[in-house]
C-alpha cells in the first residue's frame, strides 16, 4: 500500500488520543503496539474484505488448512514488510521519538503451539496468502499458550503463558458465525415418513464454537487470507437453560489450555473433545459458507480442499459424512466420495508414540453420532479390502482395532492424499509406518518437502544480511526466493565474503547483548556460535551434543597450554512437562553450563548458554547469529525439520546426520559445505532388523567416550548425581535406544573438522555463502506452490520461477 510517513504519523498520533485519551509521551511501548495494531488494522480492512469477496464472486477454490496448532510468531513486522509499509512506519515512529524496536517486542508472541508442524502451519498460511491463493487457516484460540519455561537451579519449571491477558489486536470476534458443537447424549435412528433413518439426539452437551479471525496478509499482492481460531462458550440459553458450575468448567475447558506434546499420555478425554470441536465448526462453517454460492452439493470437492494437518483433525473425515448424510440426505456412496475427493492428510512424524489412538469406550461416549460413522467406515472398509488383501494386513489397518481408534489409518482412508514432509520420511512411511496402507492405496502417497517462511526468518530477523544481499543482487529474490543462487557469482569475491562475516558479527553481538542482559553471561563473538535449537527429545540428541561440550571442556582443561578455536555452545528447548527424561537433560546442560561458564581456567575458550523459553522471538534473535547448525537427530528419526533451513538461510554450516531434510539440504548446498556424520537410515534400520545394535561395544572401544560418559556419574558436573545416573542408565543399561555411543566418534571428528577450519575466513564465509544461496528452494513459497498443484487443484497467481 501506498503511505506517506506524515499521514502515518498524523493517523497514530490521532489512534492514540482516540484509544487512551492521554498524550502520545504517557503512553507505554504496549499501548504504542496496540494503537499501531488496531490502525495496521483500518489499513487493511479494505483489502481483507476485497479479498474474500473476490474470491466468492469468482468462485474460486478454498483450502482449508485444519492444524490444532498454529504458531505465527509476531504479527506486526510481518504484516508491515508485507503491506510494504516498514520503513515509512518504522521513521515515521522514530520522528515521534518513538522506539520502533521496544514497540515491536511489546507485542505478545502467541505461542499456540508445540514447535513443529504448527510454524509449519503458520508459514504455509504466509506462504498462501503471499501466492495469492484462497487458503484459510482453521484452529483454536487457546486461552493459554505452550508454557512459558523457567529454569530454577537448572530445572526446567512451567509457568502459564497468558498471552491473550492484553486482548489481542490482530482479531476479530465474529459472534454472528458461531455454531453449536454437540458432544455426549444418545443417538438413535428414527424412521422418516418417507422411510429413511434419521438421528435423533437426545440429553447432549452443546458447546458454542465462536471464531476468532485474524488477517493473514500477502506479500506486496492486496490479498488478505483468514485464520479462523475457535473458543469455546456456553451456548445462548433462550430457554433459560441452567449450567452447573461443572458444566461451564467443562465448557471453558475445552480451549483453555494448549496440549504440549506429549501425545504418548493415553486417556485424555480433553484433548479429544477439542479435536472434534474444532474439526466439527471448521466443517460446519465451510458447508455453510459453499451454500452461499451454491444449491446442491455437485460441485462441493471442485470448491473446498480440507487438508489435515497431522492426524489431529482427522475428525473432519466423519464430520463431514455426518453433515452429509444426516443433513443433507446424501447416499452414502455420494458422502463417501464428496469426502474423499475433499480431504487430503499429511504426516509429520514416524515416532510410534506420537501415532494417534484412542480407546473406542471414551470415542464412544463423547461422539456417539460419529462413532456410528467411523464403525461404518470400518466395516466398508474391511468388506472391500478383505477379499483382496486377507484379513491380516485389513486388521492392520482398519480404522478400529485393538479396542481403538486409530487415526492415522482413518486418515489415510479417508483421504485422496497423504504426504510425508521430506523424501526420506516419505519413503519410510511407505516402507515401514503405512507399509500396509501403502500397498492398498499407492497412488495416494506423495511427498512434500518441507518450507519456511523466508520472508520471517531472512528478511525480517537478519536485516543486516538482507540489505548485504539487496546491494548485490537486486530485490528479485524476494518474490523468487530461488534466485538467492546467483548469489555464488561472488563466492570468490573476497570484499563480499568479507561484508558477509561482518554481518555475522553484528549478528552475533546482537545475541550477545541479550544473554548479557538476561543471563549474565558474557561471550566471545569470535567464538564459534554452534546452536541447537529445537524441541528436546531422546531422537534429537541433544545429549550427543552435551558429549562434545564435555569432550572440549576435558580437553581445554588437560591442555590448559593448547590453542583453541574458541566455543559458545547455544541451546534452546522446551522438554514436554511429562517427559522425564527430556527434563533431566536440561538440567544435566544447565549443570554444565555453571561448570564451564565459572571455571576461571576456561575463560574465553567454552561457554555454554541455554536460552530459557526458546519460541518463534528467539529464533529470529539466535538464528542469524550461528555459525553452526546442529541437525544430529538419530537418522530415520527427524521427520524433516525446519531449523535446519532456517538456519542455513541465515549462513550457518549444517553439522549433520543423513537424516529428514537435512539430507536435501546437504545435496542443494553440496556436501563439501556441510558437516554430515554418523550412521545412515538403513544402517539405523539393519540394527533392527538384525537386533545386534551394543551401546557397550562403542563404550569399550573408546577411552575418550568412556571418559566423557564417566563425568555423567563421577562428580565432574556437579549436582546431578540423579539425572546424570539416569543417562548413563540409559546408554548402557538399556542399551541407548538411539545410537549415541555409535555416532559419537564420527561426531567428534566433524566438530574437530570445524574447529580448524573456522580458522579460515574465508573459506568459511565461502561456505556460508553456497548455503545462503542454496537455500531458496526450501521457501514455504515453493512448499505451498507444490501442494496447490499436485494435492489441491488450487490456483494461485504469483508466479514463481
Ligand atoms: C513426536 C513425539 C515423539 C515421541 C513422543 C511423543 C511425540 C509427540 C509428538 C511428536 C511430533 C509431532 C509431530 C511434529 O510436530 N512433527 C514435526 O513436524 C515438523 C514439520 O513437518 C518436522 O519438521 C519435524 O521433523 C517433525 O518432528
Amino acid at each position: 500500500m501506498k503511505l506517506k510517513e506524515s499521514d502515518f504519523t498524523t493517523d497514530f498520533v490521532n489512534e492514540i488520543k482516540a484509544m487512551y485519551a492521554v498524550d502520545l509521551k504517557d503512553t507505554s511501548a504496549l499501548e504504542q503496539f496496540i494503537a499501531l495494531g488496531q490502525l495496521l488494522k483500518r489499513y487493511n480492512a479494505d483489502n481483507w474484505t476485497n479479498t474474500s469477496k473476490g474470491y466468492r464472486k469468482n468462485d474460486l477454490k478454498q483450502v482449508y488448512y485444519f492444524s490444532i496448532e498454529f504458531l505465527p510468531g509476531r504479527l506486526l513486522q510481518s504484516n508491515l514488510l508485507n503491506l510494504d509499509i516498514l520503513d515509512t512506519v518504522s521513521s515515521g515512529l522514530k520522528k515521534l521519538g518513538l522506539n520502533y524496536e521496544k514497540i515491536c517486542q511489546a507485542e505478545p508472541d502467541p505461542g499456540l503451539g508445540n514447535g513443529g508442524l504448527d510454524r509449519l502451519a503458520a508459514g504455509y498460511m504466509d506462504a498462501m496468502a503471499s501466492l495469492g491463493m484462497a487458503g484459510n487457516g482453521n484452529g483454536i484460540r487457546y486461552r493459554y499458550g505452550l508454557f512459558k519455561q523457567v529454569f530454577m537451579n537448572g530445572y526446567q519449571v512451567e509457568l502459564p503463558d497468558d498471552w491473550l491477558r492484553n486482548g489481542n489486536v490482530w482479531e476479530v470476534r465474529r459472534e454472528n458465525r458461531a455454531c453449536v458443537v454437540r458432544f455426549g447424549g444418545h443417538v438413535w435412528l428414527q424412521e422418516q415418513a418417507d422411510k429413511t433413518l434419521r438421528p435423533v439426539y437426545d440429553y447432549t452437551d452443546d458447546v458454542l464454537a465462536v471464531p476468532y479471525d485474524i488477517g493473514m496478509v500477502g506479500y506486496h499482492n492486496g490479498v488478505t487470507n483468514t485464520l479462523r481460531l475457535w473458543s469455546a462458550e456456553l451456548p445462548p440459553s433462550a430457554d433459560h437453560t441452567y449450567y452447573s458450575q461443572k458444566q461451564r468448567d467443562n465448557i471453558n475447558d475445552i480451549t483453555k489450555v494448549l496440549y504440549p506434546d506429549d501425545s504418548s499420555d493415553e486417556g485424555r478425554s480433553l484433548r479429544l473433545r477439542q479435536e472434534y470441536f474444532f474439526s466439527s465448526a471448521g466443517i460446519q462453517s465451510i458447508v455453510r459458507h459453499y451454500f452461499l454460492e451454491h444449491n446442491n452439493l455437485k460441485q462441493f470437492a471442485q470448491k473446498v480442499a480440507v487438508h489435515i494437518n497431522d492426524t489431529h483433525p482427522t475428525l473432519v473425515i466423519p464430520e463431514l459424512m455426518r453433515i452429509l448424510l444426516d443433513e443433507y440426505d446424501c447416499s452414502w456412496d455420494v458422502a463417501w466420495q464428496i469426502t474423499t475427493a475433499t480431504m487430503s492428510y499429511t504426516n509429520h512424524t514416524i515416532m510410534q508414540e506420537a501415532l494417534e489412538s484412542w480407546p473406542i469406550d471414551m470415542f464412544k461416549g463423547l461422539l456417539p453420532r460419529i462413532y456410528q460413522i467411523v464403525e461404518e467406515i470400518d466395516r466398508r472398509y474391511r468388506n472391500e479390502k478383505t477379499p483382496i488383501f486377507g484379513s491380516k494386513v485389513v486388521d492392520n489397518t482398519a480404522p478400529l482395532g485393538n479396542g481403538q481408534v486409530r487415526m492415522a489409518y482413518l486418515a489415510v482412508i479417508g483421504s485422496h492424499s497423504v504426504n510425508g514432509v521430506a523424501p526420506l520420511h516419505t519413503e519410510l512411511l511407505k516402507k515401514d509406518v503405512l507399509a500396509d496402507l501403502y500397498r492398498i492405496y499407492p497412488e495416494k502417497f506423495n511427498n512434500k518437502t518441507n518450507g519456511i517462511a523466508d520472508r520471517r526468518w531472512l528478511e525480517l530477523a537478519n536485516r543486516p544480511l538482507t540489505k548485504l544481499i539487496d546491494q548485490r543482487i537486486g530485490m528479485n529474490w524476494h518474490d523468487n526466493p530461488k534466485q538467492l543462487q546467483t548469489l555464488t557469482a561472488f563466492e570468490n569475491d573476497t570484499e563480499f565474503l568479507h561484508q558477509l562475516a561482518e554481518v555475522k558479527l553484528t549478528n552475533k553481538q546482537r545475541l550477545a547483548e541479550y544473554v548479557k542482559e538476561n543471563m549474565n553471561i558474557t561471550l566471545n563473538t569470535d567464538a564459534i556460535f554452534d546452536v541447537q535449537i529445537k524441541r528436546l527429545h531422546a531422537y534429537k540428541r541433544q545429549l550427543l551434543h552435551v558429549f562434545e561440550i564435555i569432550r572440549e571442556y576435558q580437553d581445554i582443561k588437560d591442555n590448559p597450554q593448547k590453542s583453541v578455536t574458541p566455543r559458545v555452545h547455544i541451546f534452546g528447548a522446551k522438554a514436554a512437562p511429562s517427559y522425564h527424561y527430556a527434563k533431566s537433560v536440561i538440567k544435566v546442560i544447565n549443570a554444565l553450563a555453571d561448570l564451564v561458564n565459572n571455571d576461571q581456567a576456561i575463560g574465553d575458550k567454552l561457554k555454554v548458554v541455554f536460552v530459557p523459553n526458546y519460541g518463534v522471538s528467539l529464533g529470529e534473535l539466535i538464528i542469524p547469529a550461528a555459525d553452526v547448525s546442529e541437525q544430529i537427530s538419530t537418522a530415520s528419526k527427524e521427520a524433516s525439520g525446519t531449523s535446519n533451513m532456517k538456519l542455513m538461510t541465515n549462513g550457518a554450516l549444517s553439522l549433520a546426520t543423513l537424516d529428514g531434510a537435512n539430507i536435501d539440504i546437504v545435496k542443494a548446498a553440496g556436501s563439501e559445505n556441510e558437516y554430515t556424520f554418523g550412521l545412515t537410515s538403513d544402517e539405523v534400520y539393519g540394527y533392527y532388523h538384525r537386533g545386534d545394535y551394543q551401546a557397550q561395544k562403542f563404550f569399550d572401544g573408546n577411552q575418550e567416550l568412556q571418559r566423557v560418559v564417566n563425568a555423567l556419574i563421577d562428580g565432574t558436573i556437579p549436582e546431578i548425581s540423579t539425572e546424570g545416573r539416569e543417562i548413563y542408565n540409559s546408554l548402557l543399561q538399556y542399551n541407548d535406544e538411539y545410537f549415541v555411543m555409535a555416532d559419537y566418534e564420527d561426531y567428534v571428528a566433524k566438530q574437530k573438522q570445524i574447529s580448524s577450519d573456522f580458522n579460515d575466513v574465508k573459506t568459511w564465509q565461502k561456505k556460508s555463502l553456497a548455503n545462503i544461496a542454496a537455500s531458496g528452494t526450501f521457501s514455504a513459497d515453493y512448499a505451498v506452490a507444490r501442494y496447490a498443484e499436485d494435492i489441491w487443484q488450487v490456483p494461485f497467481d504469483r508466479i514463481l520461477k
